[in-house]
């Protein structure tokens, strides 16, 4: 993996995510900090000079076209090279707008092109956040003061949809663990509950009873404080869009999609195994753990191999989803199958 080369996309096809590549460098030296940029909805860019909106094809830079004085120099080693971090993929980049039009967020209708069309009328700021139950500091936290404490890093993680679709995004995101430690954990607390917002009113959704509402999801202690698990406030270096999940989301990028439970107003630490939607809603199709597992398939579809989003020929799904090395342990001595 470490001697591949970070895929170019050819210049006819140079996007937002390509001059974004040439911007993390400075991103990071600039100091991230996205406390702000959400409260202007979809339309603020914060982070570097604003040049292109999603959707806009810039002009290649290549071309002619000088940067802005903020640009890195042009001289610039390939960054995608010298900046990944231990647990960021060097895969090719899902497009921005893929990464935004193609969804799965029930709360805004049913086809993958529902949420981008409608999850507009989700409010995201002000936020809330309860984090509470097994804890000893219980507390109500603001999105803003979230993001003050625990300035979002960026992790370049695979995501695998139960449904056998796969993007890979280039998530900014907290580490749940580093809230986790700041509330304190009580020794009774053994799992993490996650609630979605529940308000038919932003979300329309939820006036038809497609699924329980609100959406809640869980994991296990140990699961839930594993470094590569993130609460996700941002993708491509802007803050979440609202089909996304704004303005706080759970990844857990070794786990099929659905446990990327979407705009989070509840974090409760519990003693008990917390119940899970899609689990409620067929219990012999989705299970509690959700491990992306290629040697259990789902009761109607295989599961061996996966439609990477842009790519033509299906690809093979890996254990864990590639992140075995860095999770196979958490399940040492539990049988996968059963426990699928
Ligand atoms: N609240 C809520 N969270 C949700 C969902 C949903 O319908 N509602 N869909 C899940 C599924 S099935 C997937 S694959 C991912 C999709 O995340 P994305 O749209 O950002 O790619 O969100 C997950 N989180
Ligand atoms: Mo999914």
């Amino acid at each position: 993996m470490s001697d591949k080369k970070a895929p170019q996309p050819p210049e006819s096809e140079v996007t937002p995510e390509t001059l974004y590549r040439r911007r993390r460098e400075f991103i990071k030296n600039a100091g991230l900090f996205l406390g702000t940029a959400a409260a202007v909805g979809g339309g603020l860019y914060l982070l570097g000079p604003k040049r292109t909106r999603p959707g806009e094809t810039p002009p290649p830079p290549e071309a002619g076209g000088k940067a802005g004085p903020a640009e890195p120099p042009a001289d610039e080693a390939p960054i995608a090279q010298k900046s990944l971090g231990p647990y960021d993929t060097d895969e090719a980049q899902t497009p921005y707008d893929d990464v935004t039009s193609y969804n799965n967020f029930y709360e805004f209708g049913l086809d993958k092109g529902d949420p981008v069309q409608n999850a507009h009328t989700l409010k995201t700021r002000p936020w809330a956040v309860v984090v509470d139950g097994e804890v000893n500091k219980p507390q109500t936290v603001d999105i803003d003061q979230l993001l003050a404490w625990f300035p979002p890093e960026e992790r370049i993680y695979r995501m695998r949809c139960v449904e056998a679709w796969s993007m890979v995004i280039p998530w900014l995101g907290i580490p749940l663990g580093e809230l986790i430690k700041r509330v304190e954990p009580t020794s009774r607390a053994k799992y993490v509950a996650f609630t979605t917002l529940k308000d038919p009113e932003q979300m329309p959704g939820q006036k038809r009873r497609v699924l329980d509402w609100p959406y809640v999801e869980g994991l296990r202690l140990d699961e839930a404080v594993h470094p590569l698990t993130l609460l996700a406030t941002g993708l491509y270096g802007k803050a979440l869009p609202p089909q996304n999940g704004a303005p706080l989301r759970l990844v857990v990028p070794w786990k099929y999609g659905f446990k990327g439970i979407k705009s989070i107003v509840r974090i409760t630490l519990t003693e008990r195994q917390p119940p899970t939607t899609w689990n409620l809603a067929a219990s012999n199709e989705y299970g509690f753990y959700a491990n992306v597992n290629p040697a259990v398939d789902h009761p109607r579809w295989s599961q061996a191999t996966e439609r990477r989003i842009g790519e033509f020929r299906r690809r093979p799904t890996l254990p864990f989803n590639g992140y075995a090395e860095q999770v196979a342990s958490l399940y040492t001595g539990m049988d996968l199958r059963e426990n699928y």
